[in-house]
């Protein structure tokens, strides 16, 4: 399957007959049943453990704060918390929303959070994203003032993208807030929901020599496509969210236009000029 199509709700698992016309659904945390908590906790006990090993300083530092525990979160009180750091809210949503909607929300801060989570069949791979996905892969790094700030450029520049480009944007989301990877102190770790919130991406991204670790460029990122249904083939790796950030701050009109000139990339490649990292080379924690 190549990059996302548009979003069609039917067909989607999500309830979408009682929504607010921002796409939004209440969350009631007393609604979820002993085997939903069963499947958070289940979820939230196995990747703990990966994310202390893999996760990045800021992922890490955002968990502890919003203190989220064997129960499923309470969005309204999360996100009080979450308010006072950055000014990010969580709201809750049928499941995945059309893009418009989406970069609103982002650049209004405000995260839109899946209010379903998954069975126990699906505990290592489903296709839409989860309430445990969107929480535990997205909400912790809202806790980090750079993060946060990139998160909301980002959703502005998607309010201002026409449906020409948004493709593009959504290449940037795909291979930062998805699957991105950090250097730090302690050698490569994560930081894209997607790895974070899965066993085998979070052991994969760090640990195999299959894919093509680069080093992040915009550029680069918004031409290479990737696939939504496998393991990655490519990577980027960011030097820090600063980076990230600045690259929410270039004229997009001009960036589009240039790239528009350029060949697509297929994910997997390494252009000649590309020094990949390679995991192990990075200074790991002593
Ligand atoms: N909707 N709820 C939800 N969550 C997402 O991550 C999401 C979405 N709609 C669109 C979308 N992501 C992607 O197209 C992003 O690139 C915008
Ligand atoms: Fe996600």
């Amino acid at each position: 399957m190549s990059e996302s199509p548009a979003l069609p709700t039917d067909g989607l698992r999500g309830d979408y007959t009682r929504m607010a016309a921002d796409w939004t659904v209440a969350q009631d945390p007393a609604t979820y049943d002993a085997e939903q908590q069963d499947i958070w906790r289940t979820l939230l006990r196995r990747q703990s453990g990966l994310a202390q090993q893999h996760g990045c300083p800021e992922f890490l530092a955002g968990l502890a704060q919003l203190d989220i525990d064997a129960r499923i979160p309470d969005f309204a009180r999360v996100s009080e918390t979450l308010q006072r750091r950055t000014g990010w809210r969580v709201v809750g949503v049928p499941g995945l929303i059309p893009d418009d909607a989406f970069y609103s929300h982002l650049a209004n801060r405000r995260f839109p959070v899946t209010v379903w989570i998954r069975r126990r069949d699906e505990l290592d791979y489903l296709v839409e994203p989860d309430l445990f996905h969107d929480f535990f892969g997205h909400v912790p790094l809202l806790a980090d003032p750079v993060f946060a700030d990139y998160m909301q450029a980002y959703g502005q520049r998607g309010v201002e993208a026409g449906p020409a480009n948004v493709h593009r944007l959504a290449r940037l989301y795909w291979y930062t807030v998805e699957f991105g990877l950090i250097r730090s102190a302690g050698g490569l770790k994560v930081f894209g929901a997607g790895i974070i919130s899965s066993a085998t991406e979070t052991q994969y991204a760090i640990g195999s020599s299959v894919p093509a670790r680069i080093p992040f460029d915009a550029r680069r990122v918004m031409r290479t496509a990737y696939e939504i249904d496998k393991l990655q083939r490519t990577y980027f790796v960011l030097d820090d969210f600063r980076q990230l950030f600045a690259a929410t701050q270039v004229d997009f009109p001009s960036l589009y236009a240039a790239l528009e000139q350029q060949p697509e990339i297929a994910t997997g490649t390494v252009l000649p000029h590309e020094r990949p990292i390679v995991a192990t080379t990075l200074p790991q924690a002593a």
